[in-house]
């Protein structure tokens, strides 16, 4: 635990998070001998792997590539249990990096940030918490997430229920028990798929509301090959090298053919193997127009929808689970451990809110167009006010007071997804714009949370003041994320990449789609040229 839930008045800088961002960048600025301290609003660290608790989590990249680089021995040392980390185990590896680099004692918890203001004259940051704490910093870093705004189901009623409900981004530490109680989950994205197989096994009934049928893969998960460990450790650096160099930011072999000139007998196969190897990639890279062309996506998503219609024994319910009208991999697909075996238990039913919409939640439970569902607890799998929502629930002013909400009312303007014009020395770690949310987490915070400190550390040899990206460099950036997402099929898609499951949010493609590799060697030739596209002043 931190020390101390009190925030000097004076700081170089205040990181707003303390999730693998916000503490790998605490731990860079500190080596640059800066006073920092990081500001968290839940009672430990963690973030995202803090927050989502829910039965069932855990993370769809490989435990051997979900983990920091920047620590050979750390990386040597630690052992993962299993394929795909769980969320304990991973949060048992946030805690261990916190110790063994002394990172709590910087840490200020159950504080949460409500505003960042700039003031002109003398070039800082006032942020102030919900305890009425002020402090005034010279650079202001948001490691907020992109996933971290629960959003719930635009229904009335909910607090008229009369049994327990949990979202799955808030989840009692304590943990719940479902036996004997009667169910209901609303939502079928990532968390909804990992936690209804566990709480199927709990449960006396549970029943699923399924509005848009999401494509999930199998993990395969079990515990963790030895040998493939050694040989990972073996040739970590290299790895990790070819990992920042990639498409997705995990290194893989890159698809090199289209899916429509091969024969179909040998893309059924190519499937086939990829499938088994029980991971996201696999299926997804197997061509390279899988992203780009709907004939050629719909190969791939008819060989998951065959896959549905083998597992689920009820033809009628496979069907309803069978995704359509959409491209596979456009909303982001899942990883599951049983969840299309789950529908095939008898006290398990799913309600198609596609046939039938939700319409309120009662006191007794969940009522749809159609028919009334009592049950005893309510788990809401319902997502999130994604890579947008954490920024905008602080009230953020940059230049002459205007508030980051203003500017951004048509969708976020970053320059690389790092900065957004007229907000001098405010960074972003994975930011709308950067590859984020499309690529390893840990790969894009990592170069984001170097970069930035690289500009922090020439900014002060130089002893300049401030920096921000020019109006043009950041149209000119923002312009790019949205070509290259229109040469790819995600913008057809409604999904929170697009902001399209929150009502009222601009729809546009929030994340960057031209590779970590080729962002990454973008920001570095950005800094080579004296930080090309930003101001910087004394
Ligand atoms: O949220 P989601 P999530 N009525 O937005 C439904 C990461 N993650 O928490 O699709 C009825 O994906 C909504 O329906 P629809 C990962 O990046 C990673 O599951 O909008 N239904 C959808 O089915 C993931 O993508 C991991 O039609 C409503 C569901 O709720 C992201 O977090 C694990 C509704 C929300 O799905 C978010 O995942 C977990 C309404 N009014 C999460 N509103 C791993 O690493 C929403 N829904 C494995």
């Amino acid at each position: 635990m931190s020390a101390t839930r009190n925030l000097p008045t004076e700081l170089d800088a205040v990181i707003v998070g303390a999730g693998f961002s916000g503490l790998y960048q605490l731990y860079k600025l500190r080596q640059l001998g800066m006073r920092v301290k990081v500001v968290e609003a839940g009672s430990d660290i963690g973030g995202t792997w803090y927050w989502n608790r829910y039965p069932g989590a855990r993370c769809d990249v490989e435990s051997m590539h979900y983990s920091y680089s920047f620590d050979p021995e750390l990386e040597q040392e630690w052992e993962w249990t299993e394929k795909y980390p769980s969320q304990p185990e991973i949060l048992a590896y946030i805690h261990h990096v916190a110790d063994r680099h002394d990172l709590r004692k910087d840490v200020v918890l159950d504080t949460k940030v409500t505003s960042a203001h700039y003031d002109e004259d003398s070039a800082l940051w006032t942020v102030r918490t919900e305890d009425g704490q002020e402090v005034g910093a010279r650079y202001c870093i948001m490691a907020v997430g992109c996933l971290s705004v629960p959003k719930k189901p635009e229904v009335p009623g909910l607090e008229r229920f009369r049994g327990d409900w949990y979202h799955t981004c808030d989840w009692p530490e304590s943990g719940v028990d479902f036996t004997g109680r009667r169910v209901a989950v609303i939502g079928t994205g990532s968390s909804g798929i990992q936690a209804i197989p566990i709480i199927a096994q709990q449960a006396s009934e549970l029943t699923v509301f399924q509005r848009t049928p999401n494509f999930s893969l199998p993990t395969f998960n079990g515990p963790i090959d030895r040998e493939m460990v050694a040989d990972i450790k073996s040739r970590y650096r290299a790895i990790r090298e070819e990992s920042r160099q990639s498409g997705f930011g995990i290194a893989i072999e890159p698809p090199t053919r289209s899916a429509l000139e091969v024969d179909p007998g040998e893309r059924h196969r190519n499937y086939e193997e990829r499938w088994q190897r029980g991971n996201l990639t696999g299926v997804l890279q197997a061509y390279t127009d899988l992203l780009a062309d709907e004939e050629a996506n719909e190969t791939a998503a008819e060989f998951v929808r065959g896959k549905i219609r083998e597992i689920v024994d009820d033809p009628d319910t496979a069907e309803k689970l069978c995704p359509k009208g959409y491209a596979f991999g456009t909303k982001r697909p899942c990883l599951d451990t049983g969840y299309y075996e789950t529908f095939n238990a008898d006290h398990v039913q799913l309600a198609d809110l596609r046939e039938t919409p939700l319409v309120e939640i009662t006191e007794k439970g969940v009522r749809t167009s159609d028919r009334e569902y009592e049950v005893d607890s309510l788990v809401l799998a319902t997502g999130f006010d994604a890579m947008t929502g954490a920024l905008l629930n602080i009230d953020i002013r940059g230049r002459g007071g205007q508030p980051l909400r203003e500017k951004w009312q048509d969708g976020p303007a970053l320059y690389l997804g790092l900065n957004p014009a007229g907000f001098p020395n405010l960074f972003t770690i994975t930011g709308p714009g950067s590859p984020s949310v499309l690529s390893n987490m840990i790969v894009s915070i990592e170069q984001h949370v170097e970069w930035i400190t690289d500009l922090v550390d020439h900014m002060r040899r130089g002893e300049l003041r401030t920096v921000e990206a020019t109006e043009t460099a950041e149209k000119e950036w923002t312009d790019h994320v949205r070509e290259v997402g229109d040469m790819t099929l995600y913008p057809k898609t409604d999904s929170w990449y697009m902001g399209a499951n929150v009502p009222g949010k601009p729809r546009l493609l929030m994340a960057y789609l031209g590779g970590v590799g080729p962002y990454w060697q973008k920001c570095q030739e950005v800094a080579a040229n004296d930080y090309e596209g930003f101001a910087l002043s004394a």
